[in-house]
C-alpha cells in the first residue's frame, strides 16, 4: 500500500479537517509502544499517523483515497479512535489551539492555560521602579504566523518572613557594591525559588486593555450629577467591556476554589475571592474583591438606600470573613470603592491598610463605611453631588468630557 499524500507532522496537520473528520473517524488498526501508530478511516478517506523517526515528538500523517472494506466499530471504538488520534497527530502547538477553541466554552470566553514562551514582547507599555512592575504588549503567533494581542504584568514579589533567613544563606552570588564605615551594599542572585515574579496575562488583550497599561497624562474630571447622565452614563452604556470574569465567580465557572465567602443571597449576597492582584504568599500587600451578586448596579452613582443591607453585609461579613481566614482584624482592613470603577458591576476592594494599593487615593477611593453613612442620612447623595475621578488623556471617556467643553 503505498503512501499517497505524505505530510510532515511537525505544524503539516490540517487542524480544519482534522477536527471536523475525527467525529467520524473509526479506527482500523493500531499500535503502542515500540512503534507508536494508528490507521482509521474517515469519511472518504484513511490516515495513518505515526511517530516521526528520530524521537523528536512529531508525528507523521500519511492520507489515502477511501477503501470499500471499512466497517462501523461504533460508537466507543470512534470516540478512542477521535483521542488517540489526535494525541498521536496534534504537535504542541495544534494541541494548544484546540485547547484554547474548547476552553472558550467551558470558561465563557477565557482561553486556556497556556505557556509564557508562547508569548512575544512587543514594546514596554509602563514601568514602575518603585513597584519593581513592568507592563509588557506582548502578542501570541498563532498557527498562520498572526499575532494575537496579550498584556503582561510583571511583578516582583514581596518578600516573605520565613523565606529571608534562607535568602541570606542561599544566594548563589553576592557581590559587594561599595563599603563605607558602617555602611555596605551587596547585590545577590538567589536561587529560583527565592527570587518569583509574578506574571499577570490579559489574552486575548483588547486595545482598552493595552491603553489602560500604558503611561499617559493623568486629568482630574470634576463630575456633576448632570454630568453623569449625560456624558458618563451614555458612555458606560455605549462600551461593551467585558465583565465575563465577574460572571464566572458568581456562577462558580472560575476561581470557586478560591472563594473566601460567599452570601447567597440574590438581592443581598456576594462572593468574596483574592484580588487578581494578590498572590496570598504573604500578608503586607492582602487584597479581595467582593463582588455582589445583583447585576444591575453598574458604581457608586447607582447607590441608594435601598443598598444598604447589601453593603452593609459586605462590610461585615467581608471584615469576619478576613479576620477568620487570614488573621487580620477589620481595623487594619482599608474597604472602599473605586469611581469610575474599570467594571461597571458593583465590587468593593479590600485591601491591608498597610498596603499602597494602586487606586487607594483619594481621587478614586470611597470607604465604604463612609458610603454607607452617606446613604443612610442621603438616599440619593450619589445622584445629587459632583464626584472627582480621574482619567488618563487618551481615554475616550476624557474625550467626550473634552467635546462637552468640561475640561
Ligand atoms: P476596578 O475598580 O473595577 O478597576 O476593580 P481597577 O482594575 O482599575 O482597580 C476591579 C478589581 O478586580 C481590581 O482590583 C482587579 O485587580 C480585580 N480583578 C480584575 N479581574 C479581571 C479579576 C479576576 O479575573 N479575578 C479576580 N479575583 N480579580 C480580578
Amino acid at each position: 500500500m503505498a503512501p499517497a499524500g505524505l505530510r510532515a507532522g511537525q505544524g503539516g496537520v490540517d487542524v480544519a479537517r482534522d477536527r471536523r473528520d475525527y467525529e467520524n473517524a473509526e479506527v482500523l488498526n493500531s499500535s503502542g509502544f515500540p512503534d507508536f501508530f494508528i490507521f482509521v478511516s474517515i469519511p472518504g478517506s484513511w490516515v495513518l499517523w505515526e511517530k516521526e523517526p528520530g524521537g523528536g515528538g512529531g508525528a507523521r500523517e500519511t492520507s489515502g483515497p477511501p477503501r470499500g472494506a471499512l466497517r462501523s466499530r461504533g460508537p466507543r471504538r470512534r470516540a478512542c479512535a477521535l483521542a488517540r488520534a489526535r494525541a498521536m497527530a496534534e504537535t504542541p502547538q495544534l494541541k494548544r489551539k484546540r485547547a484554547e477553541e474548547e476552553g472558550e466554552n467551558e470558561n465563557g470566553g477565557a482561553a486556556a492555560a497556556f505557556s509564557l514562551s508562547d508569548l512575544r514582547v512587543r514594546r514596554v507599555l509602563r514601568e514602575s521602579a518603585r513597584d519593581k512592575a513592568m507592563f509588557l504588549h506582548a502578542e501570541r503567533i498563532g498557527l498562520s504566523g498572526e499575532g494575537t494581542d496579550a498584556v503582561v504584568i510583571l511583578e516582583k514579589t514581596p518578600f516573605q518572613e520565613e523565606k529571608v533567613p534562607d535568602l541570606l544563606k542561599k544566594a548563589m552570588k553576592a557581590e559587594l557594591q561599595m563599603q563605607n564605615d558602617i555602611y555596605c551594599t551587596f547585590y545577590l542572585s538567589p536561587p529560583p525559588e527565592l527570587s518569583e515574579i509574578k506574571a499577570t496575562v490579559v489574552y486575548p488583550a483588547t486595545e482598552k486593555h493595552i491603553q489602560k497599561y500604558l503611561r499617559h497624562e493623568v486629568h482630574l474630571i470634576r463630575e456633576s450629577w448632570e454630568d453623569y447622565q449625560n456624558i458618563t452614563l451614555p458612555f458606560i452604556q455605549s462600551q461593551s467591556f467585558s465583565i465575563q470574569w465577574v460572571y464566572n465567580i458568581l456562577e462558580k465557572k472560575a476561581e470557586a476554589d478560591r472563594i473566601v465567602h460567599e452570601n447567597p443571597d440574590p438581592s443581598n449576597g456576594f462572593v468574596l475571592v483574592p484580588d487578581l492582584k494578590w498572590n496570598q504568599n504573604q500578608l503586607d500587600d492582602l487584597y479581595l474583591v467582593a463582588v455582589v451578586h445583583r447585576r444591575e448596579i453598574k458604581s457608586l452613582r447607582d447607590l441608594t438606600a435601598e443598598h444598604l443591607p447589601l453593603l452593609r453585609n459586605v462590610l461585615q461579613e467581608g471584615k469576619e470573613a478576613i479576620a477568620k481566614r487570614f488573621g487580620v482584624p477589620g481595623s487594619q482592613l482599608r474597604i472602599y470603592l473605586h469611581y469610575q470603577p474599570s467594571y461597571y458591576h458593583l465590587h468593593v476592594h479590600f485591601t491591608a491598610v498597610g498596603h499602597d494599593a494602586p487606586g487607594s487615593s483619594v481621587e478614586r477611593a470611597h470607604l465604604l463605611a463612609d458610603v454607607i453613612d452617606n446613604l443612610a442620612m442621603d438616599s440619593t447623595f450619589y445622584q445629587k453631588r459632583a464626584l472627582t475621578f480621574p482619567l488618563r488623556a487618551d481615554e475616550p471617556l476624557f474625550k467626550k468630557f473634552q467635546e462637552a467643553g468640561k475640561v
